[in-house]
């Protein structure tokens, strides 16, 4: 835990002076999108995170839970902080469509969801943002920053979408017009005020930093949401997840269940996992922002990190399903799938094979 001055002095900076260093320091440390959002501000959808929590429906993730009054204000244990910086990092150019993963000849890397294909983006995005942060230090005297990713308490998807990375889809993601939602979101508190920037409330048309450019649209149609009457993430996701009136359930998400529940998954419920080993795209995998990304005519590399598991390939379903623990340290330390622990990947093994079983 980084422990943090009670009283920083803010310092000042253009929007235009901020815009040429990140110009410079986001494409050198691969970083793809970046942005700024004004302290204080009233997050527009807080009613939609008080309900969500009001509702349990968080699950048993106890973490989201903590410091609910942070989450909304930073600046209440943080009276210095005059901005949020938010950043983003593709590990994925779009989702080339919809897979059936109940197929039985998949290796078993296909089915852990594209974000745990590599490396730990805890590690991966946070190095990158805190050597763009250097850069802006050493350009800025008196800047203070304390960057995350995750693990600060900010609802990352409101930020990065009231500084204009991208709107809300239905399924809940951050989807970026020509990037499509395969990005990791990470932030930093910083006592650094923005001059020429709107209020932080209201919503940005463009980040100040993009490798491509959102869609142009006049200042006056930044929606919280570019879906339009497709449902596709609704009409797909196999548990029922995602709420019509928006935001999802995460007591019926997949990616809950194989990530982070340390119990049995419900039994009554096994069927709906499918093939799934270790998160869950599906909802991303149909949406039309994500098939046109990876459309795309010159594909944009993805940060070499995320790219593929490091070399499991002599593995099966059933060997993971009798994994030892210290077989499960040597081989899945530093990725994602730490998080599931020995436990959680054998079970999660078990589930498909059954399902696989019952297919047949
Ligand atoms: C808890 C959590 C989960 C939970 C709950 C997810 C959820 N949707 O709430 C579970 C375990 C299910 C989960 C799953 C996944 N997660 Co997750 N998760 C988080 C975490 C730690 C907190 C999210 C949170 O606070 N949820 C509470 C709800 C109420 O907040 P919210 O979803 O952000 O919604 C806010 C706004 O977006 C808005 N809103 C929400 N929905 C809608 C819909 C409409 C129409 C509108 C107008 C507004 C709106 O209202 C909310 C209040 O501000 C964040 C990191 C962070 N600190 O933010 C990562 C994060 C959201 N996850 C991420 C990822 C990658 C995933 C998965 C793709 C992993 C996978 N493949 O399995 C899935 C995606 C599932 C999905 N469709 O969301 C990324 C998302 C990046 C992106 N492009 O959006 C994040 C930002 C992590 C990161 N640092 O990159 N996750
Ligand atoms: S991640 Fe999977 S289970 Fe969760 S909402 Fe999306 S489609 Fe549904
Ligand atoms: S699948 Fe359709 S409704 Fe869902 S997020 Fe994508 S565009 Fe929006």
């Amino acid at each position: 835990m980084v422990k943090r001055p009670t009283d920083i002095p803010e310092v000042e900076i253009s929007r235009q002076e901020l815009v040429k260093l990140l110009a410079e320091l986001c494409p050198a440390h691969r970083i793809d999108l970046a942005g700024a959002v004004a302290l204080p501000c009233v997050q527009p959808h807080r009613e939609r995170w008080r309900e969500w929590l009001a509702a349990d429906r968080h699950a048993d993730l106890e973490y989201v839970t903590r410091d609910p009054a942070a989450r909304e204000d930073p600046t209440q244990k943080n009276a210095w902080a005059q901005s949020v910086l938010i950043f983003g990092q593709r590990y994925t150019d779009g989702w080339p469509g919809d897979e059936d993963l109940l197929l039985r000849d998949v290796p078993w890397t296909d089915r852990v969801a594209r974000y745990a294909r590599g490396h730990d983006y805890h590690d991966v995005l946070l190095k990158d943002i805190k050597r763009v942060v250097k850069g802006l230090v050493t350009a800025i005297p008196g800047l203070a920053a304390f960057p995350s990713t995750d693990t600060g308490p900010y609802l990352e998807r409101e930020y990065a979408w009231l500084a204009g990375l991208g709107f809300m889809g239905k399924n809940t993601c951050l989807i970026h017009e020509k990037l499509g939602s395969g990005l990791f979101l990470g932030a930093a508190l910083t006592n650094l005020r923005v001059t020429g920037m709107p209020p932080g409330n209201v919503p940005q048309a463009e980040p100040l930093y993009a490798i491509v450019p959102r869609r142009r649209r006049a200042p006056s149609r930044i929606l919280a949401n570019h879906c339009g009457s497709c449902t596709a993430c609704l009409d797909a996701c196999p548990t029922d997840a995602l709420l019509p009136a928006g935001g999802l359930d995460a007591r019926s998400c997949i990616s809950t269940w194989t990530i982070e529940w340390r119990g049995q998954a419900p039994e009554d419920r096994r069927a709906e996992q499918g093939g799934l080993l270790f998160g869950c795209d599906i909802c991303q995998s149909v949406c039309p922002w994500n098939q046109r990304a990876a459309e795309r005519d010159t594909p944009l590399p993805v940060r070499e990190e995320y790219g593929v598991l490091p070399t499991h390939g002599e593995l099966k379903l059933a060997d993971l399903a009798a994994l030892n623990d210290d077989d499960f340290r040597a081989r899945f330390r530093r990725t994602p799938l730490w998080r599931a622990h020995p436990e959680g990947l054998r079970r999660n093994a078990e589930v498909v094979l059954k399902n696989l079983a019952d297919k047949e």
